[in-house]
């Protein structure tokens, strides 16, 4: 099978962005959120599948059981700003949610999320997972997935992701030097990292109705983590509930379930990597050098200053 060509990255309002992510801005940013929705808020690779999943099954386990059995994940928490061919664009998906709460999958970040998400005083999850992690899932996830740029090779791939935004300014500058037949060293979609879980934080801060969940905590402690969920969410579902969302949501579950493994999902080759992948904290181990970690160590702890926000890379 062909690949469909990669798309390019460009400055969209100050963040690296592709079109597939922006070409329905319009209407994503006059989207009608409602005071019930649910927000499940992500930079891209941090286990943002594992909290739609999660969500969905703490709301709508008992009362939509038939959805689980026809409907891909995809489609019943629908990624907002998505607009790839052949697939709905996230927003019409949105909008087309029968279903209350409607939970909604973004990667936006914090300050390009549509007003009335705000105004509504809309409940959000933001999910974060350490940069290292993040960096190894994402390379994978490039090599797969059409809608992001090709990796290049992994040296490469992580110097430009620790550069984040920089990279995409050197790169409209060389744009207009048109440069012909030079390959795009491309950062990666939705911006630097840091800047991402940075921003999401601060907003923590003033607004009661964000809950920020790390992947490493739900590694360590799922139970913990979705009594605290269900406490923010206002949910009170009984042990043996729990015990049967805990059990669908483990890692091997949800990669044999085809509704949450992306199977037939639009523009993935799951044969080059399957979406679904290790599902661990500390993958990065198989896959840094001793230098490459200690640097990433150290641009990230300039990075993230923010009291109290802190990222574990082991468990
Ligand atoms: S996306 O495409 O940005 O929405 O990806 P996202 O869902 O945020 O992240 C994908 C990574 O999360 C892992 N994952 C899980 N880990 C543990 N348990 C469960 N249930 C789970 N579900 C998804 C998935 O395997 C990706 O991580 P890697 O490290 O690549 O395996």
């Amino acid at each position: 099978m062909e690949e469909p060509p990669r798309p390019e990255l460009f400055d969209f309002h100050g963040v690296s962005m592709t079109k597939f992510f922006t070409d329905n801005w319009e209407n994503v940013k006059k989207f009608k959120a409602k005071p019930d929705d649910v927000v499940i808020a992500s930079y891209p690779k941090s286990g943002t599948t594992w909290a739609c999943y999660l969500l969905d099954r703490l709301y709508f386990g008992k009362t939509h059981p038939e959805k689980e059995t026809s409907l891909p994940l995809y489609m019943r928490v629908p990624f907002l700003e998505l607009c790839i061919p052949g697939h709905p664009k996230g927003k019409d998906l949105a909008d087309q949610l029968t279903v209350t709460p409607r939970l909604i999958k973004t990667h936006l970040p914090v300050h390009f999320v549509p007003d009335t998400f705000w105004e509504n005083n809309c409940k959000t999850i933001y999910v974060a997972r350490n940069p290292k992690d993040v960096i190894v899932s994402h390379f994978h996830f490039s090599r797969m997935n059409s809608i992001h740029p090709a990796p290049g090779e992994w040296d490469g791939f992580l110097q430009r992701f620790m550069d984040g935004n920089s990279e995409i300014k050197v790169y409209n500058f060389k744009h207009k030097c048109s440069f012909v037949n030079q390959p795009f060293v491309s950062s990666v979609a939705y911006g630097a990292w840091h800047e991402h879980v940075v921003g999401w934080w601060e907003k923590k801060q003033t607004n009661p109705n964000l809950h920020y969940i790390f992947y490493e905590d739900l590694t360590e402690n799922l139970g913990g983590e979705i009594d605290k969920l269900c406490s923010f969410l206002g949910l009170t579902p009984s042990d043996e509930e729990k015990q049967s969302i805990k059990d669908a949501v483990r890692f091997d579950n949800m990669k044999d379930n085809k509704l949450t493994n992306f199977t037939n999902a639009p523009l993935m080759n799951l044969k080059i990597s399957p979406f679904m992948r290790k599902g661990k904290v500390g993958d990065w181990k198989n896959h840094f050098t001793v230098a490459q970690s200690k640097q990433c160590d150290e641009h990230y702890k300039q990075k993230i200053t923010s009291p109290g926000l802190q990222f574990r890379t082991e468990v």
